[in-house]
C-alpha cells in the first residue's frame, strides 16, 4: 500500500517536472528582445532620451582630511548605435564642468543650477568616455568620467 502512494507520488512529480520543461521549451523559442524601459519621451520617439546630473561624493578621512569625488549620475549609460541620443545634463554639485566626449565633437559646460542639452549619434559601437576636464582624475576630485556604451 505504501509503494503505491510512493509511486503514484513519483507519477505526478514526473508529469509536473515534465510540464515545467515542456513551459521551458516553449518560452526559449521566443525571441529574447527586451522591451525598451527607458522613456522614449512621448511624441518624438524617434530621440532617445537621457537624463544626467552632476553629483559629488563628499567625505573625511579617519585623519579629518576631506575627500571628495564629482561625478556624472548615472555614471554608465547604454544607447544605441545610429540612433539619435538627447543628454539633458543638470548641474547640481560643482559649479562647472567642462566636458566633452570622446571620439565625438561634443563639447560643452554644465554649470550649477542649468541643464546643458546637446544631441548625439554614434555610428560605431563601442564605450565612450563623457569626460570632465577640471576633474578627470582623482588628483583634481574626480574621476568624474561617465560611460556611454553604444551597442
Ligand atoms: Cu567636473
Amino acid at each position: 500500500m505504501k509503494f503505491v502512494v510512493l509511486k503514484k507520488g513519483s507519477l505526478i512529480l514526473f508529469i509536473i517536472g515534465f510540464i515545467a520543461l515542456s513551459l521551458g521549451a516553449v518560452w526559449m523559442m521566443f525571441p529574447k528582445e527586451s522591451y525598451p524601459t527607458v522613456s522614449m519621451n512621448g511624441e518624438s520617439s524617434s530621440v532617445q532620451v537621457i537624463q544626467m546630473v552632476t553629483g559629488e561624493f563628499s567625505s573625511e578621512t579617519e585623519s579629518g582630511e576631506k575627500i571628495e569625488s564629482y561625478r556624472w549620475d548615472p555614471g554608465t549609460i547604454v544607447v544605441d548605435k545610429g540612433k539619435e541620443v538627447q543628454f539633458r545634463i543638470l548641474g547640481v554639485n560643482g559649479m562647472a564642468h567642462p566636458f566633452y566626449i570622446e571620439g565625438t565633437d561634443v563639447r560643452g559646460t554644465v554649470k550649477k543650477g542649468e541643464e546643458s542639452i546637446f544631441n548625439v549619434t554614434f555610428d560605431k559601437k563601442g564605450t565612450y568616455r563623457l569626460v570632465c576636464e577640471t576633474h578627470e582624475s582623482i588628483e583634481n576630485d574626480g574621476p568624474m568620467i561617465g560611460y556611454i556604451v553604444v551597442k
